[in-house]
């Protein structure tokens, strides 16, 4: 019989291959013979987004529906990564598209490799959100995600000389066939001006705003599609705009280039992402950013929820709003404006509204990335937000000073404003009292957040504080990031691991099984030779795939301490120096990530790491048993490769400082084997896949406490730990910087006379931990076993766990299964 298939849904090869051609001709306006490959990464990209068509409209229908309950995920970061690889898998259609694309005599992986990755974010809070969206879709939980389609993502990054050069990321400069365009849903935002008091008809005393500007806020629509369901959720970010987009009255006196200018000023808005670890004192614009995005996300909501013919008393039970950190905290005195100014609530009610609606994520422990904004910066941009953040602190001050007893100093340290020298407006206290819920990122961030930063609200609300551990999405970060193993895992335990990670313990049968390990260590030599072609062709590095991979892989900061990292391979260089025939195990060293660009002493650990690597790499002494290698750029797109090539990850933050990790889940999951600080997420890694397979090192908190307490010098352990002198000495004379002695002194100084990461007293547990990583690759059987129960034992770090847990504890949500209506 003869099948009829429409070219915009059909799933058979030959019709996957007529709609590519079609979309090339018709979209592209290109012949095969003249078309690029970027031409035919568009063609087969509109085909898939076809075929998400019915669902994500299906999706969308739901939304509207009353009784239906949405989380919206505000977050000022989406670090998605490129979408066609996972939206073919996720739509299970892969091998299909791999066939039609042969046919029509291309390469898939050719195509992939064109995608721009959208590059929203600067590293693990923006990853999160990505993963979360994918998640809530696996699930089939109604979510939206709010955010802004910043022109320019995270800058590119290029080494020249081994130092970090920032070079704008023009992601969109090809065009973007995942997002849509929605004009007729944009809002208004306004900013600066007065306020005026006034009386409305009914006699009621009342504030309206003046503004001196406004801006028009346009969405762009993302799909994010689960895996095989049909839910396929929105991610919105929104663009900024003229309001006008000609300014008439500016035409009239002849200023032209006046009304032009209007139009470049208010896009600026969303020309770009901010870089974390630069300091944000007076960056008025970012902001702005903030505002524009909330702003917009909750004239959107209520929009919704009135269209579905809600009632705005009733808005917290539509939306669940989840603030992805203080970025977005803002929202709270929006919120309140929008109902008791624009919609005339009565404040006491606003605020049970506001505070059933809202939840709030901390990512931080850091004092100085705790954001608070100049008293006058905030009140000349959002004036009427000023007003309102005082009505809710002398509010929330009286039911503390109860609590508190008068206590003036627990009333100044809570209080939604900082007055003990220059004012300033305390986004996290903010956050926290506008949200029903606080939580932490993984146990014992939440513990340290209920100890120090928030203390003092955890003793007056103990009940809002939760853990909420990360976790990352199975789909991208083993299913399509590593083929060869999960296929390895389907053959042994079936599909289910996909959608349930903890299934993966049935892999715990295995670890002995000689076959199995054979095989696990086989699919591990591939990948690594995988990368190692991969490190060949691009950076022209020889590097051994027997070697072992010791890899880290995260934004360069010295609280991540890549130069403890540097520290090891100098100290085993000196051991080659000092006896060349020296039997060690060969490693290859990988370190990836972007510093700021405004934090020099992170762009100088990427030049100590690239100095090393250029005099470690070609000391013919050295035989090629180390190996550095540093890639540039490193985003979700050139990551994926590097997750499952791994033997070794670095874990090796100052306890205390990094609030999760969620690198380490990746690799932990794709069978590499931790070093690692109990800070973060690792110790709870390391509980999961037991401390005899994890390679444990380094002071605790409660250590690290003391050592300050009781006045840590490094200059002592600097004096007292020959490698490590001898490591220090080496750098410091100008060895790996051409005998220049001055390059690397502002990291030397900071380390021996200051070191507030604690790197010279960590020094001696990481060399000798990293020993025993090299004695134990040597058991080959034994290093085998206990990757396979890393991967076994990581069914907990899904994001499918994380939002599970913050649909049941959080939002009060529930998943719905989308039908598909013609
Ligand atoms: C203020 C602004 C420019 C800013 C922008 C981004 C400040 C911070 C950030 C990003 C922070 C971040 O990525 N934090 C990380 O969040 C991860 C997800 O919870 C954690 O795993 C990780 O430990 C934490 O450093």
């Amino acid at each position: 019989s003869i099948q009829v298939e429409d070219d915009r849904s059909g799933l058979g090869i030959e019709t996957l291959r007529r709609a590519i051609a079609d979309n090339l001709f018709y979209l592209q306006g290109k012949w095969p013979e003249i078309a690029t490959l970027n031409d035919f990464y568009m063609a087969l990209a509109n085909t898939v987004r076809d075929r998400l068509m019915p669902r994500w409209l299906n999706t969308i229908r739901n939304y509207r529906r009353s009784e239906v309950r949405v989380v919206a995920y505000l977050s000022a970061e989406f670090l998605l990564g490129p979408h066609l690889g996972i939206k073919l898998i996720n739509l299970g259609i892969e091998e299909l598209v791999r066939q039609a694309v042969a046919d029509s005599g291309l390469a898939l992986e050719d195509l992939l490799a064109q995608e721009e990755e959208p590059g929203l974010g600067n590293g693990g809070l923006g990853r999160l959100a990505a993963c979360y969206m994918e998640s809530l879709a696996t699930l089939e939980i109604p979510a939206i995600g709010y955010g802004i389609r910043y022109e320019f993502g995270i800058f590119d990054q290029e080494l020249r000389d081994g130092w970090q050069v920032e070079v704008t990321d023009k992601w969109l400069q090809y065009g973007n066939p995942w997002e849509i365009p929605r004009p007729e849903s944009a809002v208004m935002v306004r900013f600066g001006g007065r306020t005026e008091a006034y009386t409305d008809d009914e006699g009621a005393y009342r504030v309206r705003w003046i503004p001196a500007r406004v801006v028009k806020g346009v969405p762009y629509d993302t799909p994010i599609v689960g895996y095989y369901v049909n839910t396929t959720n929105t991610l919105r970010l929104w663009r900024a705009e003229a309001a006008e987009s000609f300014n008439f009255q500016a035409f009239n006196q002849g200023d032209y280039y006046g009304a032009v200018d209007q139009k470049i000023y208010s896009e600026n808005l969303t020309k770009v992402l901010y870089p974390n670890d630069e300091p944000l004192q007076g960056k008025q614009l970012r902001l702005e950013q903030q505002y524009f995005f909330v702003s917009c996300a909750l004239q959107d909501m209520i929009r919704l929820h009135r269209g579905a013919g809600g009632d705005l008393r009733q808005f917290h039970q539509k939306f669940a709003v989840q603030l992805n950190d203080t970025h977005p905290a803002v929202a709270v005195a929006e919120l309140m404006r929008l109902l008791v100014d624009e919609h005339r609530l009565p404040w006491d009610a606003a605020w049970e509204v506001s505070q059933s609606t809202f939840g709030f994520t901390n990512h931080t422990l850091l004092p100085e990335a705790l954001e608070k904004w100049p008293l006058p910066l905030f009140g000349s941009l959002l004036p009427r937000h000023l007003e309102i953040i005082y009505e809710i602190n002398q509010r929330f001050l009286d039911q503390a000073r109860v609590h508190f007893l008068g206590d003036s100093q627990k009333l100044a340290q809570l209080s939604l404003i900082d007055e003990s020298g220059e004012r300033y407006v305390r986004m996290a206290h903010l956050a926290c009292v506008g949200s029903h819920a606080i939580n932490g990122v993984a146990e014992l961030h939440s513990e340290l957040l209920k100890q120090t930063v928030l203390k003092d609200f955890y003793q007056l609300w103990p009940q809002k504080f939760q853990n909420k551990t990360n976790g990352v999405t199975p789909r991208r970060w083993l299913l399509l990031c590593n083929p060869r193993l999960s296929q390895l895992i389907t053959e042994h335990i079936g599909t289910d691991w996909v959608c349930q990670l903890e299934q993966l313990r049935q892999l715990e049968a295995y670890a002995e099984d000689r076959e199995f390990q054979r095989q696990w260590r086989q699919i591990k030599r591939a990948v690594k030779q995988d990368l190692a072609d991969h490190i060949q062709q691009t950076l022209n590095i020889a590097i051994n795939p027997d070697s072992l991979f010791d890899i880290q892989v995260k934004r360069i900061h010295e609280y991540k301490r890549q130069h403890l990292n540097v520290l090891h391979i100098i100290t085993l260089y000196n051991r080659i120096r000092r006896n060349p025939d020296i039997d060690i195990v060969p490693r290859t060293f990988i370190f990836g990530g972007k510093a700021a660009p405004g934090y020099i002493m992170a762009k100088l650990m990427i030049k100590v790491i690239t100095s090393v690597a250029e005099v470690v790499n070609n000391d013919p002494q050295v035989c090629d048993r180390i190996k550095v290698v540093f890639l540039p750029d490193y985003n979700v797109t050139n990551s994926q490769p590097v997750y499952p090539a791994a033997d070794l990850s670095e874990q090796i933050s100052t306890a205390g400082k990094e609030a999760s990790g969620t690198g380490n889940m990746k690799f932990s999951l794709n069978g590499a084997l931790t070093i690692g600080t109990l800070d973060g997420a690792n110790v709870e890694i390391r509980q999961a896949v037991g401390a005899e397979n994890f390679f444990l090192f380094g002071l605790t908190i409660e250590e690290v406490q003391q050592l300050q307490e009781s006045g840590y010098n490094p200059w002592d352990y600097y004096n007292r730990t020959p490698d490590l002198k001898e490591a220090i000495n080496l750098i410091n004379s100008g060895f790996f910087s051409h005998g220049n002695r001055e390059l690397f002194k502002p990291l030397v100084d900071s380390l021996v006379y200051d070191d507030p990461y604690l790197l010279l007293a960590d020094y001696s547990a990481y060399i000798d931990c990293q020993d025993t990583v090299g004695q134990r690759f040597r058991e080959t059987d034994t290093w085998t076993r206990m990757s396979i129960l890393n991967s076994a034992r990581m069914g907990y770090f899904s994001s499918d766990r994380a939002i599970r847990e913050y649909c049941q504890d959080i939002w009060h949500v529930t998943p719905i299964s989308v039908q598909l209506k013609p």
